[in-house]
């Protein structure tokens, strides 16, 4: 799916409207300035990054919530303004690299890239299941009563933060929002799988439920390997190997240990070679049409611990891109 000579795009997404933390729209400005271009460059490719991805502001006065949704008409605009860049990309047969920025963003990375690929299936690292709809909200809240001891989770439930969404709008389930129209419902939940949960909301896990979403927590990582889960993920979504793969990565599917600075970090992630280990394998299949890299957060943590996220970034990254160990 990708031409000769292989041509990744750099779509560097300085974006937080999704989620309440400042400074994950620094994400990408680090990973850049880590050298992400000439390590890619080293690798094989050819890299097209000019700058940024530049979004139009809306002030938080003309931007006020709708039901639960904070930041809604922004998060859209910026959404689907990055759908248009990415699509772009791909029809070219170049592999868009999104960096963000908050993963509500991804709403726009798989639209694009769905856009192009109508059968493409997601791989979706994440702490998180990134599925709340606006109804999951008050169901969770309403009825748990207590907070898993192994989540972080300050309150149970959806918070209105758009990046605990985009999965259900992906997919068109919830409640429509007008304001949303542009994204079309275009990913099945048979063409979607996650690796790393351990945080997932109980409305989310009633989602997951009801739609058949196929997914791979932390206890399948540590019950099967993550060989064996990463090739069950694949058999599932993409069991003749012929598929395009999105894969959109959320470095808090990590242990804090491995990638401190991010905004919702949760304990019992996946270790340095876990993570690795799934973009080398996804390079594998050669069907990588399109990745994120998302939550990088540099505001968060100290010097050394911001260095350790970046450079973790950039390394994921480049597995996804082929850098093998031999
Ligand atoms: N489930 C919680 C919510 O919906 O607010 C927490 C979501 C965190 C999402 C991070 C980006 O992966
Ligand atoms: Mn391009
Ligand atoms: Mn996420
Ligand atoms: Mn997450």
């Amino acid at each position: 799916f990708i031409s000769e000579p292989k041509t990744a795009a750099i779509v560097g997404c300085p974006f937080s409207g999704g989620q309440p933390r400042v400074g994950v729209d620094k994400g990408p400005i680090h990973l850049i300035d880590a050298g992400l271009v000439n390590q890619l460059v080293t690798l094989g490719w050819k890299v097209n990054f000019d700058g940024h991805h530049q979004f139009e502001d809306i002030k938080a006065e003309d931007d006020p919530p709708i039901g639960i949704l904070k930041n809604p008409r922004l998060v859209s605009r910026v959404s689907e303004s990055v759908a248009k860049a990415v699509t772009g990309h791909v029809s070219k047969g170049h592999l868009p690299i999104t960096l963000g920025g908050d993963h509500s963003l991804a709403m726009g990375t798989i639209s694009g890239t769905m856009n192009i690929h109508p059968n493409a299936c997601v791989v979706w690292v994440d702490a998180h299941a990134d599925i709340n709809t606006a109804e999951s909200t008050d169901s969770g809240i309403a009825s748990i009563k207590f907070v898993s001891a192994q989540c972080f989770s300050q309150q149970p439930g959806c918070t209105g933060n758009i990046h605990g969404m985009p999965v259900s709008f992906l997919l068109g389930i919830g409640s429509k929002f007008s304001e949303y129209a542009w994204l079309k419902p275009l990913l099945k939940a048979e063409r979607l799988v996650y690796i790393g949960l351990r945080d997932v909301d109980a409305g989310e896990k009633r989602i997951l439920r009801e739609n058949n979403i196929k997914a791979f927590s932390m206890h399948e990582v540590d019950k099967y390997g993550i060989g064996k889960v990463v090739e069950m993920a694949l058999n599932h979504v993409n069991p003749n190997r012929d598929l395009p793969i999105h894969l959109s990565f959320d470095v808090d599917a990590l242990d804090p240990s491995v990638a401190p600075s991010t905004g919702t970090p949760v304990r019992g992630g996946l270790t340095f070679r876990e993570g690795h280990y799934i973009c080398e394998a996804i390079s594998e299949t050669g069907l990588l049409v399109a990745l994120d890299m998302m939550e990088v957060n540099p505001a968060l943590a100290d010097d050394a611990s911001v260095k350790k996220t970046v450079a973790v970034g950039c390394s994921l990254v480049r597995s996804a891109l082929g850098e093998t160990l031999l």
